[in-house]
């Protein structure tokens, strides 16, 4: 068997140290198609299957706001991989599960490997690796990337559910109400709409046109068929969040953090530094 593994993480995270630890033979470099943004592939050693894994620009969010995180989520989107490694910097945790929080909606499953885990440890925090998995509903391994600790145990990992085809469960992260709002969104396009984006995952789908993501909009024939029920649709969070619906979103993805945070983190000296 041979599997497709996305690297993806915040810029400056340690992708580009922690690509060069998993991988050994076949280094491809390259461009994106079409872009100016590079594309590295290389297949990850010690395993018994072909697992090649692509690195992927490094991004805040699934935002349309540059070409890389154009480049990342088309790829996500349209070449499906087996599984996406997805690297944390350990010591800026909240706002790299920021990005975390959005790949969970691409319905493909994940591994989180915290990176960076030297500098906490510094910091005198603690992460309980197991409770982020309960609440995630995705393994997290540690490593330091740097300190090359707990590589092999992160390859271990990527093999075994790449070959295992149970499937992850994400929790739902946002408020019930606003759940509710999606499945509602959802349903509709299902029944009203089905010929819309139907091989998009169906979370990441409705976020998106509720978002009114100029990108996404793009890929549909006639958006203007669509833009009633939008509305109607961002009313309802609007009216729920007393916010705008941007701001709402990215508020409920925090706080959902914020709470795993409080339940997975634990300082072990008295003066541990304040951990963002
Ligand atoms: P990228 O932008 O995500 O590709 O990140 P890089 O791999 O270039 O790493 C950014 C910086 O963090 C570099 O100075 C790395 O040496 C450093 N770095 C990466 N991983 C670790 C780690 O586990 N621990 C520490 N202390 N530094 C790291
Ligand atoms: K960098
Ligand atoms: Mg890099």
């Amino acid at each position: 068997m041979k599997f497709k593994v996305a690297l993806a993480g915040n810029p400056n995270s340690g992708k580009t140290t922690l690509f060069n630890c998993l991988t050994g033979s076949n280094l491809y470099v390259g461009n994106w198609p079409g872009v100016t943004v590079e594309k590295k592939e290389g297949d990850l050693k010690n395993t018994s299957e072909k697992i090649t894994l692509v690195d992927l620009p490094g991004i805040y969010s699934l935002a349309p706001y540059s070409m890389d995180e154009i480049v990342s989520r088309n790829f996500l989107l349209e070449e499906r991989p087996d599984l996406i490694i997805n690297i944390i910097d350990a010591s800026n945790i909240e706002r790299n599960l920021y990005l975390t929080t959005q790949l969970m909606e691409l319905d493909c499953p994940m591994v989180g490997a915290l990176n960076m885990m030297d500098v906490v440890q510094k910091k005198g925090v603690e992460i309980d690796a197991d409770a982020l998995e309960k609440l995630f509903g995705f393994p997290f391994v540690e490593i330091s990337a740097q300190q090359e600790t707990g590589i092999d145990g992160l390859i271990k990992m990527v093999e075994r559910i790449v070959k295992n085809d149970k499937k992850q469960e994400f929790p739902k992260i946002f408020p019930e109400q606003i759940n509710e709002i999606f499945k509602e969104f959802e349903n509709l396009l299902q029944n009203k709409f089905p010929n819309v984006l139907p091989d998009y995952p169906r979370i990441f789908r409705a976020v998106k046109l509720i978002e009114k993501d100029d990108e996404v909009l793009s890929k549909i024939d006639d958006c203007s068929i669509l833009l009633e029920d939008i509305e109607k649709t961002r009313k309802k969070i609007e009216v729920f969040s007393g916010n705008d619906v941007d701001s709402a979103i990215a508020d409920y993805r925090y706080r959902f953090i914020t709470a795993t945070i409080n339940l997975a983190t634990r300082k072990t000296k008295e003066n541990a530094q304040q951990f963002q």
